[in-house]
């Protein structure tokens, strides 16, 4: 059986370790196309959030608290550029991870695609599974939010004496980590996601499926920005079940809420499965796994099934891939 996941970072991450040990024990392919649009480049560097959480996880170095980042890390080089005052001060590289983006960018300028990059890196970390970013080419998220009016130009533009109320457009890095997703979201933009084409290997991987999982992923900035990319979602061909992120109302991590919110979707598993929307009324899913405290959740077109979907280890999270997979009937 070849069994593709749609994946962001964290949540995608743990539910991978669950779908990597069913995979072992029915001799399964998994292949997780993973989120490119929290991709940033500062300090000349490439940074992928998401994929790098996903590899540091499976390959077990990951932070287990973060969840993003190293286990062990230090912050030598962090200090040193804040010294500097070298911007962006606020978002931290820390040092062993730095390694990781050196050779992404030094591989990248000498002209590889991400996805040559991201399995050259995983020749060190060997998560088990292929990973794949969903598009070699650059697709970003970007927040749409209110241009800020503090200060002296705000001053003015609250006077009426410049134009006020404008918007302005930043990464989503800016907004979910100096912001922590507190400006009020207009809008999200994938930057580049028009254009863009599935990595190498993604199309493939699509149509080899008997079923594709959705992650327990951020709707809206993790899984969304993969289904912008050119042509995924024409290849969705196998069976689509989602598990849902949201548990009795609210994020088990993390600031989807906000997110949500920016799309006009209430944070719930109905509001989440109703955004993905069934298949059969052109949305995304065959079936959607809740948790069983969300039992009573419906989503028009949709099989909805209910399963405890906490991953609290991968025992647990392995029995939640196992739920998934019975609604997609393989
Ligand atoms: P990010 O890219 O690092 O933000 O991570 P993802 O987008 O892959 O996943 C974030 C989502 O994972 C959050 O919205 C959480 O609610 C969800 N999540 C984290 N742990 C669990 C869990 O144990 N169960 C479920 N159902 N969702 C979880
Ligand atoms: N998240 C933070 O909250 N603060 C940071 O300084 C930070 C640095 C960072 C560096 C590398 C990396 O791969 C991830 C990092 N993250 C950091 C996590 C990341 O910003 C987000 O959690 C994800 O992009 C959301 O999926
Ligand atoms: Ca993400």
């Amino acid at each position: 059986m070849h069994i593709v996941v749609l994946a962001g970072g964290i949540g995608g991450a743990k539910f991978l370790a669950g779908v990597r040990a069913v995979a072992r024990e029915s001799g399964s392919e998994v292949t997780a196309v993973v989120n490119v649009g929290d991709d940033v480049t500062l300090h000349g560097l490439r940074i992928c959030p998401d994929l790098d959480s996903v590899m540091y996880t499976l390959g077990g170095g990951a932070d287990p608290e973060r969840g993003w980042g190293r286990r062990g890390e230090t912050w030598t080089v962090k200090e040193e550029l804040t010294a500097y005052g070298a911007e962006p001060t606020w978002f931290g590289l820390g040092d062993r991870d730095l390694a990781t983006h050196l050779v992404r960018t030094r591989m990248l300028d000498a002209g590889y695609p991400l996805s040559a990059v991201t399995e050259a890196l995983c020749t060190r970390w060997q998560p088990g599974v292929r990973l794949l970013p969903a598009t070699d080419d650059r697709v970003e998220t970007h927040v749409v939010v209110e241009d800020d009016r503090s200060g002296p130009q705000g001053e003015a533009a609250r006077a009426g004496l410049v134009a006020g109320g404008s918007q302005k457009a930043i990464h989503f890095q800016e907004w979910w980590v100096r912001h922590r997703a507190a400006l009020p979201a207009k809008r999200f933009v994938f930057v580049g996601a028009e254009a863009s084409k599935p990595a190498a290997g993604v199309l493939e991987a699509l149509a080899a499926a008997d079923a594709v999982l959705v992650a327990p992923s951020n709707p809206v900035v993790s899984i969304a920005p993969i289904l912008a990319v050119g042509g995924i979602r024409d290849a969705l061909t196998a069976p689509v079940v989602g598990v849902s992120p949201i548990i009795g109302g609210a994020p088990v991590r993390g600031m989807a809420d906000k997110c949500l919110a920016a799309v006009q979707t209430e944070c719930s598993a109905a509001g989440v499965g109703g955004l993905y929307g069934a298949r059969s009324a052109g949305g995304l899913l065959d079936g959607w796994l809740v948790d069983t405290s969300d039992a009573d959740v419906t989503v028009p077109g949709v099989t909805v099934r209910s399963h405890d979907l906490w991953m609290r280890d991968e025992a647990s999270t392995a029995a939640i891939v196992r739920a998934a997979l019975e609604v997609a009937g393989v």
